[in-house]
C-alpha cells in the first residue's frame, strides 16, 4: 500500500522550518533583511577561502549552511513542555541539554530541541531552544496564584495537530498529507498575537514582576521570538548590521574571534517594539506596547570537552568580574579587549586542542594508510601517534548546542536591563524539568564524546583490516 508511506522526520523538519522562516519574514521583515545580509556574508567566504570550504565539505556541514537555523520560545506549564516535546519528536527532535538561566537573573530552565545523529543534523539542521518559566521563582504570592489561573485555562496546541501527533505515536510516523497537514497546524502555535489574553492592569502586575513573565502568561501562545541563521564571520554581519540600519546589541556572546573558533559566538538585534491590545471588560480594548521579538546571528565553532568548557567559563567570569558583571554599551569595547587578552590562555591551534583533550574531532585517514606496517593491532592509545605520522587527519565537530551565560545575555538584552541586574537565589532543578519534560534530557557532551568515538573506531576498523 503505496499510499501509507511515511515522508522522514527530516522532511517534516524542514518543511517545518521553512514555513516557520516565512511566517517570521513576513512579521518581522528586519529579519529577512538579516537573512540576505548573512547569505552575502557566507557566499564571499567560501568563494574566498578555500580551506573553510574544504573544511565544511569533509564534515557534511556544507550542505546545511544556508539552511540552518534555531528559534527559541518561553513556555508557561508543564503540560506545555510535556507535549511539545512530542509535537518536535514527529519532526524528529529530542531534548538535549539542560541550562538553568536563574543564576543569570531569567527565571525559566530550558533545553534545545535538535535531531540527534550527525547526518539528520546535515540534512535539516533545525533546532529550538525551549524555555519553560520557573512559577516558583515569582515571589508575590498572589500573582503567582493569578498567573497559574491564566495559565490553567490556556491551549496553546490546535486539535488538529494533537490528533496528528497522537496519530504519528501509534503508527510511527506521517504520510505526506497529513505531515503538510501537522506543520500547518503546529505553525499555528508559534504565531504572534497582537491582542493579549490578560488586561492592563494585570499585564503591568507581570511586568512588574519580570518582563519575561508578562511575555510568557499574557499571550495565548509561545510565539517565536527569534530565528537565527548561521554565519560564517559574526564580525563582518555585526559590522554589516549597522550599515543596513538593523540595530545591534551592544556586544557578541561568547567566546572572543579567534583563528579556531571555539563553542558558539552569538549576536542579535534589538526586539521590536509591538502595539498590541489588552483586554478588558467592555471588550474596547486598551493599547500598549510589548517587547519580545528579534533576530539573532550565530557563529559556531568547535565543540570543546568539559576539560575545555571548565577553562572557557573560567577565563569568561573573569573577564564579567574585572568590568563587575554584564557588559553594558559603556563598557563594550573595554570587555571585548580584556576578553580577547584573557582567552591568550586558551590555546588557538587544533592540532594543541586535539592533543591538550580541550575539543572534540572528527577523524579521518589518510592515503598513506594503504602502506601502514601491519604487524600490530592499532588501538586507541595509538591515535596520537598516528596523526603525528600523518596516517590521520582531523576537523574540528561543530558545537551545536547553546551557552547559559550567552542565552542569558541575549534574554537580558531584549527584556530591557533591569531585569538582567535582577539574580535568583532558587536552586537548579533538573529533575522537577525532566519530571514535567516527560522524560530526561539526552546528556550534551557524552554526545560529542560518543560521536568522536565512532570515528576514530572507523578508522582503526580501516587501518586494522
Ligand atoms: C532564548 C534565548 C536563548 C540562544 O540562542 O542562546 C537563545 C529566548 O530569548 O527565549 O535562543
Ligand atoms: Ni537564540
Amino acid at each position: 500500500d503505496t499510499t501509507k508511506a511515511f515522508v522522514s522526520s527530516e522532511y517534516i523538519r524542514n518543511r517545518f522550518a521553512t514555513i516557520m522562516s516565512d511566517m517570521y519574514k513576513d512579521e518581522v521583515p528586519l529579519y529577512g533583511e538579516l537573512l540576505n545580509l548573512v547569505h552575502d556574508i557566507n557566499d564571499n567566504i567560501l568563494t574566498t577561502s578555500e580551506e573553510t570550504k574544504k573544511q565544511l565539505a569533509n564534515t557534511g556541514e556544507i550542505t546545511r549552511l544556508n539552511m540552518e537555523r534555531h528559534g527559541a520560545i518561553r513556555l508557561g506549564k508543564p503540560y506545555e513542555l510535556f507535549t511539545m516535546r512530542r509535537l518536535f519528536k514527529v519532526m524528529g527532535m529530542y531534548p538535549v541539554g539542560y541550562y538553568d538561566l536563574a543564576p543569570a537573573g531569567v527565571p525559566v530552565h530550558s533545553t534545545a530541541f535538535r535531531a540527534i545523529e550527525n547526518t539528520a543534523l546535515n540534512q535539516a539542521p533545525f533546532r529550538v531552544f525551549t524555555s519553560l518559566l520557573r512559577l516558583d521563582l515569582i515571589t508575590d504570592d498572589n500573582l503567582r496564584n493569578s498567573v497559574e489561573t491564566i495559565l490553567e485555562d490556556r491551549q496553546i496546541f490546535t486539535d488538529k495537530a494533537l490528533e496528528l501527533i497522537d496519530k504519528s505515536e501509534k503508527e510511527g510516523g506521517l504520510t505526506k498529507e497529513d505531515a503538510e497537514i501537522f506543520v500547518q497546524e503546529a505553525l499555528e502555535t508559534f504565531r504572534w498575537h497582537d491582542t493579549a489574553t490578560v488586561d492592563y492592569e494585570m499585564y503591568e502586575a507581570l511586568l512588574g514582576q519580570h518582563r519575561l513573565i508578562a511575555d510568557v502568561v499574557a499571550f495565548k501562545g509561545p510565539h517565536i521570538n527569534h530565528l537565527t541563521p548561521r554565519t560564517l564571520d559574526i564580525d563582518k554581519v555585526q559590522a554589516g548590521m549597522e550599515a543596513r540600519n538593523i540595530p545591534p546589541k551592544d556586544t557578541i556572546e561568547g567566546p572572543p574571534a579567534r583563528k579556531c573558533p571555539i563553542l558558539l559566538r552569538q549576536t542579535s538585534f534589538k526586539a521590536l517594539t509591538e502595539k498590541v491590545t489588552f483586554k478588558n471588560d467592555s471588550g474596547t480594548g486598551k493599547t500598549g506596547e510589548h517587547k519580545a521579538r528579534f533576530g539573532e546571528i550565530e557563529q559556531r565553532g568547535v565543540a570543546v570537552t568539559q576539560k575545555g568548557l571548565d577553562l572557557y567559563n573560567e577565563l569568561l567570569s573573569k573577564t564579567r568580574k574585572a568590568i563587575g558583571g554584564s557588559p553594558t554599551a559603556e563598557n563594550a569595547s573595554e570587555y571585548n579587549r580584556l576578553l580577547s587578552e584573557n582567552f591568550k590562555a586558551f590555546p588557538d591551534d587544533y592540532r594543541e586542542l586535539q592533543s591538550e583533550e580541550l575539543a572534540y574531532f572528527h577523524y579521518f585517514t589518510t592515503d598513506k594508510v594503504k602502506n601502514i606496517s601491519k604487524d600490530k593491532v592499532y588501538t586507541k592509545e595509538d591515535i596520537n601517534q598516528l596523526l603525528k605520522e600523518g596516517y590521520l587527519t582531523i576537523e574540528p565537530m561543530v558545537y551545536e548546542d547553546f551557552l547559559p551565560v550567552s542565552a542569558a545575555g541575549i534574554f537580558a538584552s531584549n527584556l530591557g536591563t533591569d531585569d538582567a541586574k535582577r539574580e535568583y537565589e532558587g536552586t537548579s532543578n533538573q529533575s522537577l524539568f525532566e519530571k514535567d519534560l516527560g522524560e530526561p534530557v539526552y546528556k550534551l557532551m557524552k554526545w560529542y564524546e560518543d560521536m568522536q568515538d565512532e570515528t576514530i573506531q572507523k578508522c582503526l576498523a580501516e587501518i586494522n583490516a
